[in-house]
């Protein structure tokens, strides 16, 4: 059996709608369960709690929101499990997280009411950041093939295509060498040909996830996300 690491690390799937990314969330828990190695498994948008509701009710077009509303639900939502994702991590079991806060900025930045990229990532700032992110990038057009698209909102070919180009900022943002401190705590995004077979996408996921759940655990201390974008005006936050 498989001890427990010092800290767990904190995995998280990014992409586009229809990427595969409850699918590889899937096949990489069960890989590691597997091998018993802890994990536990997390969903944004939680569509349980209260807040989940709403944001559920309103990815049905049940209900209708605007669209800083409906931004700061999605935030809430991640924020109601903050504490949680920290407990877990400082347990020793690692985390798969099934999209987090930059869909958040992917898809409300996406909009026709053009909200500011930045204005966008303010409330997940100091959310607990992940140690990796695995982007699973598909073309859209790819995407529409595959079952269910255009159930929701969003799930429509341009937005799609502006919701990737929000994402490839993002990666560029967090793969730029920088040189304060925060940089070195950032995360490691990879990108991921989507397009291919689960089980291809599945093994090079593997590649990448396995030296993260090594026996010795996560040695540095959980990060923040995005904090060196708080406004530096001498303000004590
Ligand atoms: N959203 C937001 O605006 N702000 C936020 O902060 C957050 C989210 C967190 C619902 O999310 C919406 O919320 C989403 C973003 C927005 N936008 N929309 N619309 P969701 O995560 O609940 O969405 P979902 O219903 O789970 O769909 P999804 O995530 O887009 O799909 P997926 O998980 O990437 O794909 P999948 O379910 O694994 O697979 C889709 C289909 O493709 C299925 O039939 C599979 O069998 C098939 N599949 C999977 N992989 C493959 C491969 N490799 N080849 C062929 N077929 C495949
Ligand atoms: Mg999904």
């Amino acid at each position: 059996m498989a001890t427990k690491p010092s800290r767990g690390a904190f995995i998280v799937i990014e992409g586009l709608d229809r990427s595969g990314k409850s699918t590889q969330a899937a096949t990489l828990l069960e890989r590691l369960q597997s091998r018993n190695i802890p994990v536990k498994f997390h969903k944004f948008p939680d569509r349980v709690t209260p807040i989940g509701q709403m944001i559920d009710s309103y990815l049905r077009s049940k209900s209708d929101l605007d669209d800083h509303v409906i931004h700061l639900l999605f935030s809430a939502n991640r924020w109601e499990l903050a504490a949680t994702v920290e407990q877990t991590l400082n347990s020793g079991t690692h985390i798969v997280c099934d999209r987090y806060a930059f869909s958040g900025i992917a898809f409300t930045a996406s909009k026709p009411s053009q909200i500011p990229f930045e204005w966008c990532r303010t409330p997940d700032i100091s959310l607990p950041a992940p140690d990796l992110i695995l982007y699973l990038d598909i073309s859209p057009n790819k995407a529409k093939e595959r079952g269910g698209y255009g159930e929701e909102r969003y799930e429509q070919e341009e937005m799609q295509t502006r919701v990737r180009e929000v994402y490839r900022r993002m990666r560029e943002e967090t793969m730029a060498v920088g040189s304060n401190r925060e940089s070195e705590n950032r995360p490691q995004w990879v990108e991921i040909d989507a397009g291919r077979s689960v089980e291809d996408v599945g093994k090079e996921i593997w590649i990448h996830v396995e030296p993260f759940v090594q026996p010795s655990g996560i040695s540095k201390p959980i990060g923040r996300l995005w904090m060196d974008r708080l406004p530096s005006a001498g303000v004590t936050l």
